[in-house]
């Protein structure tokens, strides 16, 4: 429905300085006015912002507040079942709120004491070296618009959703942050944009779609997969493979539907070891022995 590699619209900046969002072909959203509209004031408030200042407050409406509800009370069992223990203890170390969109500037001021990390907020597609970079500085980007409340299920672009329930529970924890900021060292150290996309890469298959075995099964530690009441339930019977840091850095995917390959961590600790290290200590020849 979307095509690859546009999960991000395309931000365009109109004549009088504010920015459109170019939902496209398939977009649910597309044919919905005030959708549109929110999207691009969002956006345009998003832009405006300078670092230092804090993160603009975005006025949430009565039906973004309610999509913001029914996922978080969809996902609420969801995560006991599937999540992995280290998002369950940041979880409950954040305690988002189930029943209203958090402002990030607030959810910065929660996170900053529990691992240092605070938000930026993101009009749109941050450009890889900034994005990464930023974690290795504690920040992390963020997108501010809802999904389509037509999909609350599963949406191929990072909304805020993605970004506080998938991602912010992991920031509240430094078992996460510790790659985060691996992940981060990572991208400053690498010159060649291969490189780079080989991190990106690993950063895919683990911190967004990480999967752990536990005592009790397979549980998901990626955020793209804790984000999505749908690809919760489905990720256990997707193909599962050893995790494996040349396998990661060189599989392809399509960021448009649920992950068909997933790499499996044996413990929490393998990730910390074996992706905490490469990200630590990779370096531009190193990971081309690995290509
Ligand atoms: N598919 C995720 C969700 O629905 O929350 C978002 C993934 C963004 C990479
Ligand atoms: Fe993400």
């Amino acid at each position: 429905m979307f095509e690859e590699g546009q999960y991000f619209a395309p931000v365009v900046a109109k004549t009088d300085g504010s920015l459109t969002v170019e939902l496209g072909e398939g977009h649910p959203g597309l044919h919905d006015p005030e959708y549109r509209q929110r999207r691009d004031v969002i956006a345009t408030t998003a832009d405006r912002w300078t670092p230092g200042e804090p993160a603009p407050a975005v006025a949430y409406t009565d039906d973004e507040h309610e999509v913001w509800r029914v996922v978080c009370d969809d996902l609420r069992g969801k995560h006991r079942t599937y999540a992995c223990r280290e998002f369950l203890d940041g979880k409950e170390a954040l305690g988002l709120p189930a029943d209203r969109v958090p402002q990030l500037e607030e959810l910065s001021d929660w996170i900053e004491p529990l691992t240092g990390f605070r938000y930026r907020p993101a009009a749109g597609l941050v450009p890889l070296r900034e994005f990464y970079g930023a974690l290795a500085d504690h920040g992390f980007w963020a997108t501010q618009y809802v999904r389509h409340h037509s999909v609350p299920l599963y949406t191929p672009e990072p909304d805020v959703l993605h970004e506080v329930v998938g991602h912010g529970n992991t920031l509240a924890d430094r078992r996460f942050t510790e790659l985060y900021e691996a992940a981060g060292a990572a991208s400053r150290r690498v010159e060649s944009a291969e490189a780079l996309e080989f991190v990106s890469r690993v950063f895919w298959f683990t911190l967004e779609f990480g999967v752990v075995h536990e005592a009790d099964g397979l549980k998901a530690y990626g955020a793209g997969i804790l984000s999505s009441p749908g690809e919760i339930e489905e990720f256990r019977s997707m193909t599962i493979l050893p995790l494996d840091i040349a396998a990661m850095g060189t599989q392809d995917y399509d960021i448009t539907h649920y992950q068909e390959v997933l790499f499996a961590a044996r413990s929490f600790a393998e990730v910390q070891d074996v992706v905490g290290d490469f990200w630590s200590t990779c370096d531009d020849d190193s990971i081309a022995r690995l290509r």
